[in-house]
């Protein structure tokens, strides 16, 4: 049976429904403070009556009949609601186990009708949710205190507070207390986590600068203890993304394991330790340092170690499973960077949270997202983890997105889902990870495209033209909604930029039927206007999301614009020939390419923009082993002037060697000089390789912040 309740129950046996009665008598035997706010949104002076209808609330140890109790699964945070016309029981294994009841007895009372029954229920997984570990701009304290309310109200018990660009949370301030405004909100935040029983677990990223002696041990406890203050019950420690000492495996255990003795286990209400390793990945792991057997063996059994999968960013099965956790002894804690966009900063990642396998529940000891630095727009994909995590092997990510739309955008979630169809995949980028797009459109485009191109009569010209008026249509809908502001205000800029790809998409297809017509002034007149189409997509490409990292706005990357794009070039071109014009047609993409022997580099893409070449800086520390090289190939040889290379720490520019090339095989050096913490050179030169190379014997370490070229 379908309650449409997020996540889905376990078991659910019902029978007939009965009319969702008016006035209800609550008789609450134990319960907590999470349990009576949530009641007291619903059951008021007016509804509430002792002649009501009877509701029963409490936990295993309360009086209830013993064939109700015994039917409460033998489970961690499970419930049993038993509901008969007389009454409902609602009755929980522990604190949290009575509160999920609550909120499946809330979401039934919504309804007109209850039915009759039993619902039997637990989660799968223990700690479910997401950690705010992404960079880029946090979270405000607004769109947190809206998270960890989703969170309460989709059974999820875990918000790991962790992001990157928060300076008391990693280097250089982890050390120091917040100040007293960000104190006072995270308390806020921490008593709002509580009321939703979600575990606000707060992370240190302690490691691009810790030192291994007594001192920065004390500094970390201080900190804790500082925390605690707060009202902090639960702790993470990071080591991701770091180089050099910090990185040493025994140290790290000996830190958590201190941590452990000398906190979590003096402090009698702290839960046990979370860490990210600095090896969190496959693909990153090197078998022959033994750092992973390292903390498996050494670590305390409570620790939990997080883990990402086969590579950074990538989907769960239990071959990944198996692998892990044999070098770790425990079950690995799964951070799931998805739908984090700090790596596609230009993209929107609104599909459905899928890929992960639905038999790994038993392996896993946790499992959070990583979202989007939009807050608001992420809750599509957490709604689903929601799901997942709860009811594993009854997960489907199509139907749980679609209610997903709806939740959050209540009335027009029609329209959202043709935006968020479209606007799925990341594009191309340095951790390989695609997500489908445009679905059921893309079978459409690729016929209309070869019909198009063999010039036969375009058999989906209509469904096409429809698409592209949807898209319009859905726009404005959009831009015109609302139901949630909030969202608006972080998707507004991506649906402009969608609606002007469907007018592109209408004026494109307005060509074609004037060539056909051989009517050459309706066909430039179509011309232009996508043209001026296009010119507005750029401004707002240029105006919009200015990060360093992947600037601007893209939208429909993976089918429809490359279907208009690849039209608009073939209408052109056809037409030219036809009526012996020579209008232009700017295929507009970037002909120059990313050059490396470094396989962690070699998917990173090339930005050029204003005649300056750049690699979008990746966001980790990149490994340069002797003589390994990163630089770029141009597309012909080309005058090349200044070239800036900025790392995260300017030790080793000594070690770096700058050449230049005309052919790939013969190299000369350039002079470089250290100016503004980066290194510089004027090249003037006309090249077609240009590389930056280690030139010494060892292997160096270091984050590149900003690596470009002015070329002619
Ligand atoms: C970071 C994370 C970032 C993510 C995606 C982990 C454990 N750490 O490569 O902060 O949001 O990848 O870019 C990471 O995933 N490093």
């Amino acid at each position: 049976q379908n309650l449409n309740i997020n996540p889905k129950p376990q078991h659910v046996v019902i029978g007939d429904y009965f009319d969702t009665p008016a006035l209800f008598h609550i008789q609450q035997k134990s319960t907590d403070k999470a349990i009576q706010n949530l009641l007291s949104t619903y059951f008021t002076n007016d509804n509430i009556s002792n002649k009501g209808f009877s509701i029963q609330i409490g936990g295993v140890n309360d009086r209830f009949p013993k064939k109700l109790k015994n039917k409460v699964p033998k489970k961690a945070e499970s419930y049993h609601i038993n509901i008969s016309k007389k009454q409902i029981s609602v009755i929980g294994r522990d604190a949290r186990g009575t509160y999920y009841g609550v909120r499946t007895l809330m979401a039934l009372l919504k309804n007109k009708t209850i039915p009759l029954g039993d619902i039997l229920d637990y989660p799968d997984v223990a700690a479910r949710g997401t950690v705010e570990g992404f960079y880029g701009t946090p979270w405000s304290f607004k769109h947190r205190m809206r998270q960890i309310d989703f969170y309460g109200e989709n059974k999820l018990n875990t918000y790991i507070y962790g992001p990157k660009d928060d300076p008391y949370h990693s280097s250089p301030n982890w050390r120091k207390p917040y100040p007293e405004k960000e104190a006072i909100q995270l308390k806020k935040l921490i008593d709002r986590a509580a009321l939703n029983h979600v575990d606000f677990v707060w992370a240190i990223h302690p490691g691009k600068d810790i030192k291994w002696h007594n001192e920065d041990r004390k500094a970390l406890l201080h900190k804790f203890e500082l925390m605690y203050d707060l009202g902090v019950r639960a702790y993470a420690v990071f080591f991701d993304d770091i180089s050099g000492e910090g990185t040493n495996p025994k140290q790290q255990a000996e830190l958590l394991n201190f941590l452990h003795a000398e906190f979590i286990k003096k402090k009698t209400d702290v839960k046990p330790l979370i860490m990210c390793p600095t090896e969190y990945n496959k693909g990153w792991s090197k078998p022959e340092g033994g750092y992973l057997e390292t903390l498996g063996k050494e670590l305390h059994p409570s620790i939990r170690i997080m883990w990402t999968g086969n590579t950074v960013v990538a989907d769960i099965d239990t071959e990944t499973m198996n692998w892990i956790n044999t070098k770790i002894n425990r079950n690995a804690f799964i951070w799931w960077n998805f739908p984090v966009s700090d790596y596609v900063r230009n993209h929107m990642l609104l599909g459905p949270a899928y890929g992960n396998g639905k038999d790994i529940a038993q392996d896993v000891s946790g499992f959070v997202s990583n979202p989007m630095e939009h807050a608001e727009a992420s809750k599509i994909a957490i709604y689903g983890v929601a799901d997942y995590t709860w009811n594993m092997s009854e997960y489907q990510p199509e139907k749980n997105w679609l209610q997903a739309l709806k939740v959050v955008m209540p009335k027009s979630y029609k329209a959202l889902e043709i935006f968020a169809t479209h606007n799925s995949d990341l594009g191309p980028n340095g951790h390989r990870y695609r997500r489908e797009e445009s679905v059921s459109f893309s079978p459409i485009a690729k016929a209309f495209l070869n019909d198009l191109e063999a010039d036969n009569t375009i058999e989906n010209f209509e469904t096409v033209r429809n698409e592209f008026q949807t898209m319009v249509e859905a726009s404005y809908i959009l831009l015109n909604s609302k139901d949630n502001p909030i969202l608006l205000d972080e998707i507004r800029h991506w649906v402009q930029q969608f609606k002007l790809l469907g007018q592109s998409g209408l004026a494109m297809l307005h060509m074609h039927t004037a060539l056909q017509a051989k009517n050459s002034d309706a066909f430039e007149r179509s011309y232009q206007a996508v043209k001026a189409i296009k010119a507005e997509m750029y401004k707002i490409d240029r105006e919009e999301n200015q990060n360093p990292y992947q600037p601007g706005i893209k939208t429909a990357t993976l089918v429809i614009a490359p279907l208009i794009d690849k039209s608009f070039v073939h209408l052109t071109k056809t037409y030219n020939k036809a009526f012996g014009k020579n209008l232009e047609v700017d295929a507009n993409y970037n002909p120059h390419k990313l050059f490396t022997n470094i396989e962690q580099l070699k998917n990173q893409q090339v930005t050029l923009r204003d005649r300056t070449l750049a690699l979008n800086p990746p966001l980790e520390i990149i490994r340069l082993s002797p003589q390994a090289y990163f630089g770029f190939e141009l597309q012909k040889e080309i005058r090349v002037n200044k070239l800036v290379l900025q790392l995260e720490k300017s030790l080793i520019y000594n070690n770096l060697n700058l050449e230049i090339s005309t052919n790939g095989k013969e190299w000369s050096e350039i002079k470089t000089e250290q100016k503004d913490a980066s290194l510089q050179a004027s090249i003037n030169a006309k090249v077609k390789f240009v590389r930056m190379k280690n030139a010494s014997n060892e292997t160096l370490n270091g984050k590149i912040k900003k690596f470009t070229v002015k070329i002619k």
